[in-house]
């Protein structure tokens, strides 16, 4: 049980200051917990510039990255790390395209948002990325590991 557990798929997903201060924590969190994914990790932080920075860094050469820098430290955002089988890509599926005029209703942006500069919602888009984004945002000490008993209903 504790391998299993250990081996399981985590992916990094974070509300971001617009989706905090338009209180849809609630109404995120439970698309992941209903849909069957496990919360293994979740912290409210104001990230600084710089580490705002750290976490956008593929992105540093784009015409944007100062401003979504500047917005994403600009007040809490939701961290967390969700867990369970084909959670990266299945997670990236209920968040929906990253322009909320693209995305599909039904997902998270599609549903809730309208302009790609607030878009409400990261997660990781690889399992790399996903590692390097739960190191950045997390100490190993503030994942747990626990057994969840729906996980015999939906896996
Ligand atoms: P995220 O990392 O936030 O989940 O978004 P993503 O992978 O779907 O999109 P990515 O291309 O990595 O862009 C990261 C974030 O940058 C903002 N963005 N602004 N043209 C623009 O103004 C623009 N393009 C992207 C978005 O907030 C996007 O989520």
């Amino acid at each position: 049980q504790e391998a299993h557990a250990a081996e399981m798929e985590r992916t990094f997903i974070a509300i971001k200051p617009d989706g905090v201060q338009r209180a849809l924590i609630s109404e995120i969190i439970s698309r992941f917990e209903r849909k069957g994914f496990k919360l293994v990790a979740i912290k409210i932080v104001i990230p600084s510039k710089g580490f705002a920075e750290k976490h956008y860094h593929d992105l540093k050469e784009r015409p944007f990255f100062n401003g979504l820098c500047d917005f994403l430290s600009s007040g809490p955002v939701l961290a967390m790390v969700w867990e369970g089988e084909g959670v990266i890509k299945y997670g990236r599926k209920l968040i929906g395209a990253t322009d909320p005029q693209k995305s599909e209703p039904g997902t998270i942006r599609g549903d809730l948002a309208v302009v790609v500069g607030r878009n409400i919602i990261h997660g990781s888009d690889g399992p790399e990325t996903a590692k390097d984004e739960i190191n950045l945002w997390f100490k190993p000490e503030e994942l747990v590991s626990y057994t969840s008993n729906t996980e015999k209903w939906v896996y």
